[in-house]
């Protein structure tokens, strides 16, 4: 390679989507980094030159365009693109009240205080001291659902929420060693973001099973996640999962704030308005086939996932006949509590238009409802937190799948 074509080059690559970067040889002997394009990778033949050596990192393939798609408050995993039921860190869902905060480990401290024997604060080093343990599970915030439109993808439906496998220590741990009165019900949960956002929780939960997570899929948690600590709290509501923890009252009752009254409420029908619905319920989505991505005649695997924040899924049923007749679909093990449980289907597509759906069945006998259930019971509305209808995708003639908001049964 002359100097002129590699000028030539390096301007037609300034000008392409930059993918992913290997090492070369130029033609004075040097190594040095450059960016290799999706058109170049596709064309060249793999087996004629050497490949790429061990990077710092790895990365994801250039073809593979996985997006969270942000708004300014949030951003979503793209569920209709994804494998399994864990979800790589980096498209794990966001949602923040005031952005992302930058904390240097060194100097994090969490204050536990309140209705305690002593009140402590714990560095971060403390808390990785004690017995730690790991757990996969699901997030999901409470506002997860979208329904306006026909052109809506399992992402915009549902992407709020994500599974991993947190590591941390318990909350019970650190409640003992601060000596919770027994006479306490409630704790706030605090964060430092710039919304401070604060959260009451029943100690209960607390004792049961919240974990104070450090890690997520094997390493620290990432700053969207809430590093260098957070809460998880397994099958609650995302909101009470709080990130970026710094403080932790106990006290013998709630404490009424912005999130848990005028916020993560919702209106049950008859001018009442539900308070503190901390459970999430069990729910599904069909994953494939699903908006955008069209299907051909003939035998199609129908996959999703479904989980339940009331315990472990159970049964997931599958209509392909517009909820006229339902057929169980084969769930993937290991089955866990409170966490996303991958299923499968498989089915004859004849040609004609019909409606797919999913609903969920978990431990507790609990049946994910339809859309008309749903406002039925909240007085006529639609959306709102806590919203987890049957989810239908239309199978048009041409192979098109369209999501209908008003599934009927
Ligand atoms: N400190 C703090 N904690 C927070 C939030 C926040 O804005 N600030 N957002 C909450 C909401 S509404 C949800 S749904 C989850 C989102 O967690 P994730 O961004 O890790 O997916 O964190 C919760 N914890
Ligand atoms: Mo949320």
């Amino acid at each position: 390679m002359n100097q002129n074509q590699k000028i030539k080059r390096r301007t037609w690559l300034g000008g392409a989507a930059t993918a992913a970067v290997v090492l070369v040889q130029t033609s004075f002997g040097k190594v040095m980094q450059r960016a290799v394009t999706e058109k170049e990778t596709a064309t060249s033949d793999p087996t004629k030159k050497l490949g790429p050596l061990p990077g710092e990192v790895g990365t994801r393939s250039p073809f593979e365009k996985l997006q969270k798609k942000p708004s300014d408050t949030s951003s979503r995993t793209p569920l209709q693109d994804l494998y399994g039921t864990l979800t790589p860190s980096d498209l794990h869902y966001e949602r923040h009240h005031g952005g992302v905060p930058a904390i240097d480990p060194e100097k994090y401290e969490l204050l536990i205080h309140g209705m305690v024997k002593k009140p402590m604060v714990f560095k971060l080093r403390d808390l990785k001291q004690f017995p730690s343990v790991s757990r996969i599970m699901f997030l999901e915030c409470s506002g997860n659902y979208r329904g306006n439109k026909e052109e809506l993808s399992p992402q915009e439906i549902c992407g709020l929420t994500s599974q991993s496998e947190w590591t941390g220590v318990m909350l019970s741990t650190l409640f003992r060693e601060v000596g919770v009165d027994p006479r306490a019900t409630w704790f706030l949960a605090e964060g430092s973001d710039a919304a401070v956002m604060t959260r009451s929780i029943p100690l209960q939960k607390g004792w049961e099973d919240t974990m104070l997570a450090y890690a997520q899929n094997g390493e620290a948690i990432r700053p969207e996640q809430g590093y260098p600590a957070r809460l998880v709290l397994p099958g609650w509501e995302g909101n009470t999962c709080v990130k970026w923890i710094r403080r932790i009252e106990i006290s013998d009752q709630p404490f009424m704030t912005r999130e848990e009254t005028s916020k993560y409420t919702e209106a049950i029908g008859g001018g009442k308005i539900r308070q503190f619905s901390f459970v999430m319920d069990a729910r599904s989505i069909i994953t494939y086939p699903a908006y955008p991505n069209p299907v051909e005649k003939g035998w199609i695997e129908l996959r999703g996932i479904a989980w339940s924040g009331r315990g472990r899924i159970v049964r997931v049923e599958i209509s392909t006949n517009d909820g006229r007749s339902w057929s169980a679909a084969e769930l993937q093990g290991p089955v866990l509590d409170k966490a996303h449980t991958g299923f499968r289907y498989l089915w004859h597509w004849n040609g004609d238009e019909t409606a797919i759906m999913s609903r969920a069945v978990d431990e507790t006998g609990y049946v994910q409802p339809t859309l008309k259930q749903l406002s039925d019971a909240r007085g006529g509305n639609t959306g709102g937190y806590h919203f987890n209808p049957v989810t239908a995708w239309i199978i048009k003639r041409d192979g098109r799948v369209l999501f209908r908001p008003e599934a009927k049964k």
